[in-house]
């Protein structure tokens, strides 16, 4: 239950190898890949085409956490729409009047599944962000969201959501790893998925490292499951 993050640092010479790699290692691994902006600027939608072509079967997430006006997030659909990615990732807190009104409606129009950000992973999402989840959560009726992202570092926000949005929408977790979490510990609180990036994509070698963190995540949901 793991969606792969492919995040390239700029010590990447070359791009295309570097995916090849790393997509041919995982992909049946994996359910999915998350591109975000590090591999949109290293490699433009090329290289997010890429991703599409070799992993035809796997999902992919565009992520690249929208926070504009509705007309402008739309122009971008239409753009990411000739990649091939199955969804993408747009903040909560630009709210729904002309903003998550008329992308819901461009991503239908698309054929692209919407993922709304409930709250980060990183400490300063309780500054603003997690102050809101709640309205957030009620988001994802309005905008008929598919998918949402909440923090396996703070995994009781996970809870919340499961409990509030029951299953109908999918819980997309980051934070395990590098930032700090444990395999396990997001789905052990309702997430459907993990989300893990450079603790796998700075490895030597990227298969064995995933195959370390799926073992972790199996007993940790084992655990949990017991208890
Ligand atoms: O820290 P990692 O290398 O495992 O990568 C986590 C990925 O998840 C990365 O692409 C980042 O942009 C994304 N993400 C967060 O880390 C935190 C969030 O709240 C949302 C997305």
């Amino acid at each position: 239950m793991i969606i792969l993050a492919l995040d390239p640092g700029a010590y990447i010479e070359d791009l295309d190898e570097w995916l090849s790699k790393i997509i041919d290692e995982t992909k049946d691994l994996v359910v999915g890949y998350k591109v975000g902006l590090p591999l949109l600027i290293a490699g433009g939608l090329e290289a997010y085409r890429t991703v599409r072509e070799k992993a035809p079967n796997n999902l992919l997430i565009a992520d690249l956490k929208f926070a504009d006006v509705g007309d402008i997030m739309s122009m971008s659909i239409d753009h990411l729409s000739k990649t091939g990615v199955d969804a993408v990732i747009a903040h909560s807190f630009i709210g729904y009047k002309d903003a998550l009104d008329k992308l819901s409606m461009k991503c239908f129009e698309r054929n692209i599944k919407l993922i709304l950000v409930i709250s980060m992973s990183h400490r300063g999402s309780e500054e603003y962000i997690d102050r809101h989840v709640n309205e957030f959560i009620e988001l994802t009726d309005k905008t008929g969201a598919w998918g949402v992202v909440a923090p396996a570092t703070r995994p009781e926000i996970i809870k919340n959501i499961r409990e509030r949005i029951g299953d109908r929408i999918k819980i997309f977790s980051p934070g395990i790893g590098f930032q700090g979490a444990e395999p396990g510990t997001a789905i052990c609180h309702g997430a459907d998925y993990e989300i893990i990036g450079r603790a796998v994509t700075t490895s030597s070698n990227p298969r064995e490292r995933l195959l370390e963190i799926l073992e972790v995540q199996r007993e940790v949901i084992e655990r949990c499951k017991r208890s």
